[in-house]
């Protein structure tokens, strides 16, 4: 039999990532981009957006709970949470893990991609029938526009800073998130490989700083991307972000106390990684 294999068109990344195919599940094209789920040996179902993997059944666990319970937990009671992108329904299944969540508002411009996690991720999208998720399909640079101090942790879980996405990535987002956030509110933010994608991380890092008193940077490994460190840049209102400000009980696979702060990178390096 032929090896067949779907490499990934990230337009930064210096090495290719491929995934090995054994069947194309769905392939379609949405308002706002091409979507595809293809079945991969090891990995698991893979959704691939406009090219670009976003999460295989296999390790998503590592993303979200990573992008999810760090702000969570730097947060003493999160109640009420708003999730830009996320579309697949990851982010939303740990963030309500937290019993202190009483809200969780994802916003996902595209509706085709909740429709495709529904058909074709169910350990994902379970997350939309919990009565406390609310989802709005709109665009979330514009969500965000109309609140003043209403969230207590925003979470953008968005594609690539490449084509639509890139807004999101912006100074003046982020003046919009730090208005939408209450007055001890977290923001967090998937922002690329540090190791292939340092001048976005970069960036990123210094906008935030304009906006934010308190801005750092974690990583956490997710094999489906090419990039061996993966990075998330968080700010916050008033809370540290290293520790967990209250105890740990949700069940994970992997984020625990420890992993948290094992996250974020020692001061030094991270420095001299943010002023390049
Ligand atoms: N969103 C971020 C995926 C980034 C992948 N980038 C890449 N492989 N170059 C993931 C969505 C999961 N909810």
């Amino acid at each position: 039999m032929m090896d067949v294999f779907f490499i990934e068109r990230d337009p930064y990344a210096p090495l290719r990532h491929c995934y090995p195919v054994s069947k194309i599940l769905y392939e379609g094209k949405s308002e706002y981009q091409e979507i595809m789920v293809i079945e991969s040996p090891h990995f698991g179902r893979v959704l691939i957006l406009d090219g670009v993997a976003q999460c295989d059944e296999k390790f998503e666990f590592i993303y979200h709970e990573f992008i999810s319970h760090i702000p969570l937990y730097a947060h003493p009671n999160p109640e009420n949470v708003l999730i830009i992108g996320g579309g697949d329904g990851g982010a939303l299944r740990e963030v309500l893990k937290h019993k202190e969540v009483k809200r969780a508002v994802l916003v996902d411009i595209d509706k085709q991609v909740i429709e495709v996690s529904k058909s074709f991720f169910p350990t994902m999208s379970v997350a939309f029938e919990d009565p406390r998720a609310i989802v709005v399909n709109e665009d979330g640079y514009k969500y965000v526009q109309d609140y003043e101090q209403e969230f207590d942790v925003i979470i953008v879980d968005s594609t690539d800073p490449v084509g639509f996405a890139h807004v999101l990535t912006t100074e003046e987002f982020f003046r919009y998130v730090f208005r939408a956030l209450k007055e001890d509110g977290v923001y967090v933010g998937q922002t690329e490989s540090i190791h292939y994608h340092p001048d976005i991380v970069r960036r990123v890092q210094k906008s935030l700083k304009k906006v934010f008193p308190i801005v750092d940077l974690y990583t956490a490994v997710i094999p489906g991307y090419a990039g061996y460190w993966w990075s998330f840049s968080i700010a916050s209102k008033k809370h540290p972000v290293r520790n967990p400000s209250r105890e740990v009980s949700v069940q994970t696979k992997l984020y625990s106390a420890d992993m948290h702060r094992h996250a974020f990178l020692p001061e030094s390096f991270y420095q001299k990684l943010i002023s390049g």
